[in-house]
C-alpha cells in the first residue's frame, strides 16, 4: 500500500518522502496523514453550495454505483443513533450531519465511505442533493433586527438570533468617568474573520477493533484527553466507554487553535469505523479546511476612551457584536463566553472600564476559536492599542510618551485591573524604552517629519501589549466542566534515565526540548537521558492540552513540581545510603552531599539505582512522581513592538520597513525556541494586518475560501524581524516563566495598523480596519485627495 500524502487529497502539496524517514513505522506514523492500516477505508464529504437551505432529498444511487463505494452516510443514518447533533465546547449544539437544513456554505451534508480515497471522492461528486434555498443572514447587525429570519429553528424556544449577552466592569463608574472627561474618542473597529492555515489540515484515522471493543483514533487535536472525555460522553450510549477510547495525537502539522474543536469529520469517521469494524480515514483538503473549520475573530467593536486634558487616561467603554456563525463553537473557558476579552484595559492604569459583548448567530461556519490568541486577547489588544494611539494623536502627543505616561508602573504590581484581573508582574516602560532605543525612535520621528514635508508617507506604530496566558486557576477556568489544570508524570528508571509524560500536546512548539530542559535543570539528569512524551491518552496523565500558551505556565510548572517531589524522595534515599539524616544533606541539581563534607555524596543516578535495589525498609520502592498543577494565577507576558512603514502613494501598498519586537515572558527556558515562537507569531500577526480575511457576499458565499484569495504571507512579503527581550519573572510560577507562544500574533497587528494611521493622520485618517490591503489604502488616499 502506498503512502497517502496530502497532494492526492487535493492538499497544498507538502509531499515529504516519509518512506525513507526512519521514524516512519507502518501503522504508527509521525503525522496523522501517514498512518496507514490494513483494510483502511476512506471518507469524503459532500458539502452544501448554499449558506441556508432545506434539504429536500439526498439521492445516493449514483454514488453507490461507483466501484469501491461502500456507503453514503447521511444525517438520517446518524439520527438512528442520536449522533446527528453534538455539543460544542461552549455547550451549544452543532450538527454532525444535517437532517433538515444546512446553515452555511461548505457545511457537511453527507459522507461517502469507500475502499480508496479516489473512489470516495468520485462517489461524493455524484451524490445528488436537492435543496430548497432559504434567505441567508450574513450581517450580524441585521441578524438582530426585528423580523430577521430565525436561524436556529432546531431550538424550540428560540425567537431570535441572539446567543448571549455578557458584560463586565462597573458601568456606573465608567459612565461617570466619561461624563467628567475632558477628551473622549470613539471608534468603530472591525476585526475580521480569519482562519488558521496550518501546514496540515484536520483529519483522523479512527479504528474500532471489534475483538477488544476498543476505539483508537489518531487525530489532529491539541487536547487529546478532553476529546476522549467528550467522545465518551457523546457516544457512551452506543457503547464507547472512556477506558475503551484511545486518542493519539502524533505530529499534527500546526494547531494554532484550529485543532481544539471537534469537527463533524472526526465523528463520522468514528461512527463509520464502529459500524464497519474497519479503520476509517478522513483528511480534509485545503478548501474544506478554510471554508468549513472553525474561524477566529469576527468582532464588531465600538470603543470609547476617556482622558484628562493632560493626557491621563481615565476610562474605557466597549460594546461588541461577536459573530459566531450558526453555532457558538468557541473554545473558551465556560465562565467566559467572550473569552478573556476583558483584559482590554491592556497595559494602562485605567480606573474605570465597562465591556459588553453580544453573541450572534449568522449563516457562517461556527466559531470562534482563538487563532494563536489566548481567548480573544488579540481582539482586546487591537482595540486598546488602536484607541490609545487615536487618543495620543488626538491630543497631539507623541504615542510613545503618551504610553509611558499611562502605563501601569512597575511598583504597582501585582496590579488589579479595573476589569478584575490581577496582573502578576510587568515593566512596560522598560520594554518600550528598549524598543525605542533599538529602532532609534527619535531619529525615525525626525526622518518622518522631513519626509512629510516632501509629501512622502512614512509611519511609526507602537503596540505595548499585555497578554494573559496560562489558564488557568481551576476556580475560574474549565472547559465543559473539566478544570484547566495540567500535568507531568516522571519515572526515573534504575539506571538513572527517565521518561516524562505530559497532559499537553506540542504542535511544533518544541516541548520535547524545553520540557527535557526543565527536568534536566531540576533533576540534574542530562536532557539526552530524558524521554518526553505527549499526546497518547493511554499513557500520558490527564491534562487539558496545548492552547492559550498554557503549556509552560501550567505543565511546565507541573514538571518543576513533580521534579521536586522526586528530589524529596531522593533525599531520603540518599540519606539512607550515606547514613545521615535527610536534613543533613544539601541538594544541587544531580547531587546530594553531606553538609560540611562535600566529598560524601550520592548522584541522582546512585539514588535512582538504590530506589529499585536498596531502598530503605518501610519506604515504597521506585522513583516516580506526578503533579497535577493548578496555577494560582494566570501569567501576564507583555511586550513593546515598533513598526516602521512606508506607503506607496501610487499603489496603496504598505511596506513594513522595520519591525522590532521586545518581548517579556519572564524567565526564558530556551532562547532559540522563544525566538522561533516570536518570529512565527509575528508573521501570523502580519498576515491579518495586511492580507488575510474571510468574508461573505450577501448570499453567504464565502470569499477567501482558497489560497488564491486567502492571502497567506510568504517569505517574500515577510520583513526581517528584529527581536529582543526583557526579563520580568512571574512571581507565582515555580520557574518564574510566563507563556510566549501567542504574544507576537497578539501584539503585532496593532503595531502595523498604528504605523499606517500614523502615516496618514495628517490627512484626516483616524482608523483603518485590518487587513490593510493596497486597494483599501489606495481608495483612502484618493478620498483624501492624494495623488501620485
Ligand atoms: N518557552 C520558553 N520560555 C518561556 C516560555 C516558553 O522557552 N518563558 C518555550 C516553551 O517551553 C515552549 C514554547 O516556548 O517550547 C511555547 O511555550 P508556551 O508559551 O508555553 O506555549 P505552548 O507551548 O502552550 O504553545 C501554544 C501556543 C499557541 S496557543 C499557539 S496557537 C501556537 C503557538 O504556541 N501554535 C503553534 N506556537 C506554535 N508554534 C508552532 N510551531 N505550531 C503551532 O501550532
Ligand atoms: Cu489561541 S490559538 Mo492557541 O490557543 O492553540
Amino acid at each position: 500500500m502506498t503512502l497517502r500524502t496530502s497532494p492526492e487529497v487535493g492538499g497544498m502539496g507538502h509531499s515529504i518522502k516519509r518512506k525513507e524517514d526512519p521514524r516512519f513505522i507502518r501503522g504508527k506514523g509521525t503525522y496523522v496523514d501517514d498512518v496507514v492500516l490494513p483494510g483502511m477505508l476512506y471518507l469524503d464529504i459532500v458539502r452544501s453550495p448554499h449558506a441556508h437551505a432545506k434539504i429536500v432529498k439526498i439521492d445516493s444511487a449514483k454514488a453507490m454505483a461507483v466501484p469501491g463505494v461502500l456507503a453514503v452516510i447521511t444525517g438520517q443514518d446518524l439520527a438512528k443513533y442520536n449522533l446527528h447533533w453534538m455539543p460544542t465546547l461552549m455547550s451549544d449544539t452543532q450538527m454532525v450531519l444535517p437532517v433538515e437544513k444546512v446553515m452555511y456554505q461548505a457545511q457537511e451534508v453527507a459522507a461517502v465511505l469507500a475502499t480508496s480515497r479516489y473512489a470516495a471522492a468520485d462517489g461524493a461528486a455524484v451524490v445528488e442533493v436537492e435543496y430548497d434555498p432559504l434567505p441567508a443572514v450574513v450581517d450580524p447587525h441585521k441578524a438582530l433586527e426585528p423580523g430577521a429570519p430565525v436561524l436556529r429553528t432546531d431550538k424550540k424556544d428560540k425567537k431570535d438570533n441572539h446567543i448571549w449577552h455578557w458584560e463586565w466592569g462597573d458601568r456606573a463608574a465608567t459612565d461617570r468617568a466619561f461624563a467628567e472627561a475632558d477628551v473622549t474618542v470613539k471608534e468603530q473597529i472591525y476585526i475580521p474573520r480569519i482562519h488558521v492555515a496550518s501546514i496540515e489540515t484536520c483529519g483522523c484515522i479512527a479504528h474500532f477493533d471489534k475483538v477488544d471493543g476498543k476505539l483508537t483514533v489518531w487525530m489532529t487535536t491539541q487536547a487529546p484527553h478532553a476529546i476522549r472525555t467528550v467522545f465518551a460522553l457523546v457516544a457512551g450510549h452506543v457503547g464507547l466507554a472512556e477506558h475503551k477510547i484511545r486518542i493519539i495525537s502524533p505530529d499534527i502539522g500546526g494547531g494554532f487553535g484550529g485543532k481544539v474543536p471537534v469537527y463533524p469529520g472526526y465523528v463520522i469517521a468514528v461512527a463509520a469505523s464502529v459500524l464497519t469494524g474497519k479503520p476509517v480515514k478522513w483528511i480534509e483538503d485545503r478548501m474544506e479546511n478554510l471554508q468549513a473549520d472553525s474561524f477566529a475573530r469576527d468582532y464588531h467593536i465600538t470603543a470609547e476612551l476617556a482622558a484628562k486634558k493632560d493626557g491621563t487616561l481615565t476610562a474605557l467603554r466597549i460594546k461588541t457584536l461577536a459573530d459566531h456563525g450558526y453555532t457558538d463553537a468557541a473554545a473558551n473557558p465556560s465562565k467566559f463566553p467572550a473569552g478573556l476579552f476583558h483584559v482590554c484595559t491592556g497595559s494602562y492604569d485605567l480606573k474605570a472600564a465597562h465591556v459588553e459583548v453580544d453573541g450572534v448567530y449568522t449563516n457562517k461556519p461556527p466559531g470562534g476559536i482563538a487563532y494563536r490568541c489566548s481567548f480573544r486577547v488579540t481582539e482586546a489588544v487591537h482595540t486598546i492599542e488602536r484607541m490609545v494611539d487615536i487618543m495620543a494623536h488626538q491630543l497631539g502627543q507623541d504615542p510613545a510618551e503618551f504610553r509611558m505616561k499611562n502605563f501601569i508602573r512597575p511598583e504597582q504590581f501585582p496590579y488589579k485591573s479595573a476589569l478584575g484581573w490581577e496582573y502578576d508582574s510587568g515593566n512596560y516602560g522598560g520594554a518600550l524604552q528598549k524598543a525605542m532605543d533599538g529602532v532609534g525612535y527619535a531619529e525615525l520621528r525626525r526622518e518622518q517629519a522631513e519626509k512629510r514635508k516632501r509629501g512622502e508617507l512614512m509611519g511609526i506604530g507602537i503596540s505595548s501589549f499585555t497578554e494573559i496566558v496560562g489558564a488557568g486557576p481551576s476556580k475560574h477556568f474549565d472547559i465543559l466542566g473539566l478544570k484547566m489544570f495540567d500535568s507531568c508524570e516522571i519515572r526515573i528508571h534504575p539506571t538513572g534515565k527517565a521518561i516524562a509524560r505530559f497532559g499537553t500536546k506540542s504542535q511544533g512548539q518544541g516541548h520535547e526540548t524545553t520540557y527535557a530542559q526543565i527536568l534536566a535543570e531540576e533533576l540534574g539528569i542530562p536532557a539526552a537521558d530524558i524521554q518526553v512524551e505527549e499526546g497518547d491518552t493511554d499513557t500520558a496523565p490527564y491534562g487539558l492540552g496545548t492552547y492559550a500558551s498554557r503549556s509552560t505556565p501550567v505543565a511546565g510548572a507541573a514538571a518543576a513540581v513533580a521534579s521536586r517531589k522526586i528530589i524529596d524522595k531522593g533525599r531520603k534515599i540518599a540519606a539512607h545510603l550515606l547514613e545521615v539524616a535527610p536534613e543533613d544533606l544539601v541538594y544541587e541539581p544531580g547531587k546530594f552531599s553531606v553538609k560540611g563534607s562535600p566529598n560524601r555524596s550520592k548522584t541522582i543516578q546512585d539514588v535512582a539505582f538504590a530506589a529499585y535495589t536498596n531502598h530503605p525498609q518501610g519506604m515504597e520502592a521506585g522513583l516516580e512522581a506526578v503533579s497535577y498543577y493548578d496555577p494560582p494565577n494566570l501569567t501576564y507576558p507583555f511586550g513593546s513592538y515598533i513598526c516602521v512603514v512606508d506607503i506607496d502613494k501610487g499603489t496603496g501598498e504598505v511596506k513594513v520597513r522595520r519591525f522590532l519586537a521586545i518581548d517579556d515572558c519572564g524567565n526564558i527556558i530556551n532562547p532559540m525556541i522563544v525566538q522561533g515562537q516570536v518570529h512565527g507569531g509575528l508573521t501570523m500577526g502580519l498576515a491579518p494586518a495586511l492580507f488575510e480575511e474571510i468574508s461573505y457576499d450577501e448570499f453567504g458565499n464565502v470569499q477567501g475560501g482558497s489560497f488564491i484569495d486567502y492571502l497567506v504571507p510568504t517569505a517574500v512579503e515577510t520583513p526581517k524581524w528584529e527581536t529582543g527581550h526583557t526579563v520580568t519573572p512571574s512571581p507565582h510560577h515555580p520557574l518564574g516563566a510566563k507563556g510566549v507562544g501567542e504574544s507576537a500574533t497578539v501584539g503585532a497587528p496593532a503595531a502595523i495598523a498604528n504605523a499606517v494611521v500614523d502615516a496618514l493622520w495628517h490627512l484626516g485618517v483616524r482608523h483603518v480596519d485590518i487587513p490593510i490591503t493596497p486597494p483599501k489604502v489606495w481608495k483612502l488616499l484618493r478620498e483624501k485627495g492624494v495623488t501620485e
